[in-house]
């Protein structure tokens, strides 16, 4: 009854035909261009967005292409194979196709293959950027060493050597529920990341309470801020404009109002804004930089009953300050936050 092998490509039609190869060259380009059309990712702000956008743009080409495939098979077999009115019998038996299987294993294993080769490649050509590979790593092993050693913040307003000539060292701080930066080598505090276009920035970043994530969709870039751990972000951004700053780890019950913005400046702007703030921080000294240590910084700030209304208003200037009445003030997030 069911005597009849497999056959090989006798069984399944295997494409030939004139029609098979137009839909195939059509299934081609629109997978090409929807890869490089698709318009999903916000503006790239960052010299490493590029090759990230190139990764995503490959991968949306071949997904698009997987499923225009098989959607357009299942789609032609309702059809073409659709059961005939008043036709009772039995479907030819078929029992697999040894060409066919190899064939449809070994195009996907290839793709696999390659995606993680590449994706790997942009990975250490992102991170190589900034301070990652095997010396950043055992760099990174050695601050670890020290955080558990030491009080943790307060070796993070210390001169630290840069791993980049000319990069902008910033230290960041994750807490329930605000970003906090702390400009190295300074005294300056900013709850907006001020940033120059075109120069190598380094970010070491770290959590007071619970793990949060620093993530800047246009820089592409996402990390993890951990209790007790160092973690690193390089980039380079390379494109002036405010870019919005999200927590992108679950971290309690205001989490989704952890929010703050980047400010990618013109190097002459930047340095307005931080002349600025020198001057600012001079100015309070006694009051701001007489601890090195960021918690008795903090509690030494004044609440400003107004803070959120500020932060949620865009207004450029929040500073550290309003940070601080944000965090300080009983009731200032509502509901629609969440
Ligand atoms: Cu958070």
């Amino acid at each position: 009854m069911l005597a009849t092998p497999s056959k090989g490509p006798s069984i399944v039609n295997v494409p030939s035909s004139v029609a098979t190869l137009i839909i195939g060259i059509a299934i081609t380009l629109i997978s090409l261009w929807v890869g490089q059309n698709n318009g999903l990712l916000p503006t790239a702000a960052s010299v490493e967005a590029a090759q990230i956008d190139n990764l995503f743009n490959a991968m949306m080409a071949i997904a698009t292409g997987l499923f225009l495939l098989v959607q357009g098979a299942l789609l032609y077999s309702l059809f073409a194979f659709r059961k005939k009115k008043d036709d009772d019998t039995d479907a030819a038996p078929v029992h697999g196709n040894v060409p066919l299987e190899i064939v449809w294993t070994a195009i996907p294993s290839a793709i696999v293959l390659w995606l993680a080769i590449y994706s790997f490649d942009v990975y250490q050509s992102v991170n190589s950027g900034g301070f990652m590979g095997s010396d950043h790593m055992a760099h990174a092993q050695s601050k670890i060493v020290n955080v558990s050693n030491q009080t943790q913040m307060a070796d993070m307003g210390s001169g630290m050597s840069n791993p980049i000539d000319n990069s902008l060292v910033i230290n960041v701080k994750g807490l329930q529920y605000a970003w906090l930066f702390y400009y190295d080598g300074t005294d300056i505090v900013s709850g907006d990341l001020h940033v120059p276009s075109g120069r190598p920035v380094e970010l070491n970043i770290n959590a007071q309470d619970v793990i949060h994530a620093f993530w800047v969709p246009e820089f592409r870039l996402k990390q993890d801020a951990v209790p007790g751990v160092e973690t690193h972000l390089a980039f380079t951004p390379n494109k002036p404009g405010n870019y919005p700053i999200i927590c992108a780890e679950l971290c309690g019950a205001y989490h989704g109002a952890m929010k703050t913005r980047v400010i990618v400046d013109t190097p002459e702007d930047y340095e307005t804004w931080y002349s600025s703030r020198v001057v600012a921080t001079t100015d309070s000294s006694s009051e701001v930089a007489a601890t090195s240590n960021a918690d008795h910084q903090m509690a030494s700030l004044t609440p400003e009953p107004d803070a959120l209304t500020d932060l949620q208003a865009e207004n450029p200037s929040v500073d550290s300050q309003q940070i601080q009445a944000l965090l300080s003030s009983a009731e200032p997030l509502t509901a629609p936050n969440l």
